[in-house]
């Protein structure tokens, strides 16, 4: 299992790989289908947000990305200005919900277990004929995932309840507030969005589902105009909203929220599948304390089988942040040991798209940036914001939602990837205070881009009277690292003599993996993977989207989980830069040497494939 995705993980380097190559090598602007590719291999910033997949979890691997969990687990932080709203439930309620009360709002067919894909297994085609294969490719090409795989599957799938026991067995305190569930889509296909709104309508309690309301950004594909608005009618709780122009997801969800009327906002994507259960949780939170925004737990839905599974609550990942302002996932280890497995877990950041927050306390925080344009950012902005002006963002591992994962953006990007970098830079600029510099080290570009105005997010910041990005480092994310000025010796890319110094070390690794090997790549200045640090306590450290440290296996140089600052750095992960300019490995005595594409540790030489020079980031101001 852990196999298939691990090397399914690297033949998507291989294409995005080859993508970059198509780019750097040919200079064409990239199109849209490359766009994000393209981001992703050079280092831009928006790369993690766009997972393909998010990685099962393994508790007893120990190459897995982990984090601490921080000792602040509620609202410890309370800015200046308070939200007073009194809680809906309190010590003293103690009347629970019964089942029928909590019934769906609208009951599922019962599942035939020989249709495709019911209780949440994927679907094959095994021998396709030639129409279908033509069929299948179309429908990647058109939406990024196997349409036709998507068409075979009931809307009306079952998942099963494949839920902890604690979960299952938990009672619902009353009153829980209502929700409405806000779903923004752009060209998406018919069925990841009828299963969507299905899977709302036959999973979410009728008292607590105020209304779903589609948000339609601008749509171009003929079937989500009239024939969606005729379908939606005999779903009464169901609207469609139309956005006048191409907004973005941003602003469709604020147009959204603006025209809900339910005690809490939920929002989806609209390629998600609710297991059964999935609402009450959230709902409970909120009604606890207004000021937790909460998130189901993420499942993957596979893009070409449409399988989905139920993750238990031992192995639900948080979610965290690199300097570069990815987002991705990881796993805490040392959760308080009083944590039931229905308890909720405190995130750093979230991925953005599933989430449940009270309404007025969504206004009260300052909604969304609505200068940022059509996609990423928001995530971290929003992250960021809750936990530095007094809320708490949480995961409740009893709520699970399926998302499709893609490997691409389906649709166009208005603006490029100049949109999803100044979108970035406005969460710098307004949030990170002198870390911002960490960002733009990664993202050396984005000192070009204008941010635009930023006054009123700014004066947001400073009405609620929220906590620096200094106190967030120490108390929710204390694992983000960011090496001391007088700690770094060297930063930048590093050129290989025997390749003309135009070939440098590249990290191919995107997604921040632990334990890839580091190879060659055409120098593009351009930071990302090529961003390198040689420290003080002697090591190379990598932080496109997570730390990461150089540290060998056998002749192989693999970026790996680093020690410091936890611990004292390794004799593994210790690098001496010689005044022959090898990176010279302490433990082994041998040298990093540049062997075709690849790296190597070879026993140390003169050659110049061996020598390895510095050269600062284009654009960096250092
Ligand atoms: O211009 C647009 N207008 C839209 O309405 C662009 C997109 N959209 C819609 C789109 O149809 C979809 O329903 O917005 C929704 C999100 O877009 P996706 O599905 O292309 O985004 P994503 O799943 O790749 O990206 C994640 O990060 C985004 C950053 O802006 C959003 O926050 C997404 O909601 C978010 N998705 C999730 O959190 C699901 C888990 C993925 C992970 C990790
Ligand atoms: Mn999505």
């Amino acid at each position: 299992m852990r196999l298939t995705k691990r090397s399914r993980l690297k033949s998507v380097g291989l294409v995005l790989f080859g993508a970059t190559f198509y780019f750097v090598f040919l200079k064409r602007t990239p199109d849209k289908n490359t766009l994000l590719d393209f981001q992703r291999n050079v280092g831009d910033d928006n790369d993690v947000l766009q997972l393909d997949k998010k990685n099962l979890f393994d508790p007893d691997h120990e190459d897995e990305s982990v984090i601490n969990a921080p000792d602040a687990l509620q609202n410890v932080n309370a800015g200046k200005k308070v939200f007073n709203e009194a809680p809906m439930l309190n010590k003293y309620s103690h009347e629970f919900y019964t089942a029928s009360e909590l019934t769906p709002w609208r009951s599922k067919p019962l599942p035939s277990p020989s249709n495709p894909g019911e209780y949440g297994k994927g679907y094959k085609i095994d021998k396709p004929s030639e129409m279908e294969s033509q069929l299948i490719k179309e429908g990647w090409e058109r939406h990024a995932f196997n349409q036709h795989i998507c068409d075979k599957i009931s809307v009306h799938r079952y998942l099963g309840d494949k839920r902890d026991q604690e979960c299952k067995d938990r009672k619902w305190r009353k009153p829980l507030p209502t929700t409405s569930v806000i779903i923004v889509f752009h060209n998406e296909a018919w069925c990841t969005l009828l299963r969507t709104v299905y899977s709302v309508l036959e999973t979410s309690p009728k008292v607590l589902l105020k209304e779903v309301i589609l948000v339609d950004d601008s749509s171009t594909h003929e079937d989500l105009h009239e024939q969606l608005e005729e379908y939606v009618k005999q779903l009464d709780v169901v609207r469609i909203i139309r956005t006048p122009e191409r907004v973005g997801l941003i602003r469709a969800r604020l147009i959204g929220a603006e025209a809900s009327t339910g005690d809490v906002l939920t929002f989806l994507d609209a390629h998600c599948e609710c297991a059964t259960g999935w609402l009450e949780p959230l709902l409970e939170r909120i009604a606890e304390d207004p000021t937790r925004v909460v998130c189901p737990v993420i499942e993957v839905i596979d893009s070409d089988t449409f399988a989905m599974g139920i993750t238990s609550s031992r192995s639900v990942q948080v979610g965290i942040l690199g300097w570069s302002l990815g987002f991705n996932w990881a796993v805490q280890k040392n959760r308080p040991s009083n944590q039931a497995s229905d308890d909720a877990i405190s995130s750093p950041t979230m991925a953005g798209g599933l989430f449940s927050m009270s309404r007025s306390y969504f206004y009260f925080l300052g909604s969304y940036d609505d200068q940022m344009k059509v996609w990423g950012g928001e995530n971290i902005e929003m992250s960021l914001r809750i936990w530095m002006c007094g809320g708490t963002l949480e995961i409740h591992p009893c709520s699970h939602v399926g998302h499709v994962f893609r490997k691409r953006a389906p649709y166009t990007h208005p603006g490029g990837t100049d949109v999803i970098t100044r979108n970035n830079r406005r969460v710098a600029d307004v949030w990170m205070d002198e870390y911002s510099e960490q960002y733009y080290r990664r993202v050396p570009r984005a000192r070009k881009i204008d941010a635009g105005d930023l006054t009123e997010r700014k004066q947001l910041r400073e009405d609620l009277g929220c906590k620096s990005f200094a106190w967030y480092l120490k108390n929710i994310y204390p694992d983000l690292y960011a090496p001391p000025k007088d700690d770094i010796i060297m930063a930048g890319e590093w050129t290989n003599e025997g390749k003309s110094n135009q070939y440098c070390l590249d990290s191919a690794n995107p997604q921040g993996s632990i334990g890839l090997k580091t190879t060659l790549y055409v120098c593009h200045g351009m930071g990302g993977n090529q961003d390198y640090l040689l420290t003080r306590q002697g090591e190379i450290r990598h932080n496109f989207v997570k730390e990461l440290c150089l540290q060998p296996d056998g002749s192989s140089v693999l970026t790996k989980a680093c020690v410091y600052p936890q611990g004292q750095v390794p004799f593994s992960q210790m690098w001496e830069y010689t005044e022959n300019f090898q990176f010279l490995h302490v433990q082994t005595g041998h040298c990093m040497e540049a062997v075709d594409m690849t790296v190597l540790l070879k026993p140390c030489s003169s050659d110049a494939s061996q020598k390895w020079h510095h050269r600062e980031l284009k654009d960096s101001m250092r």
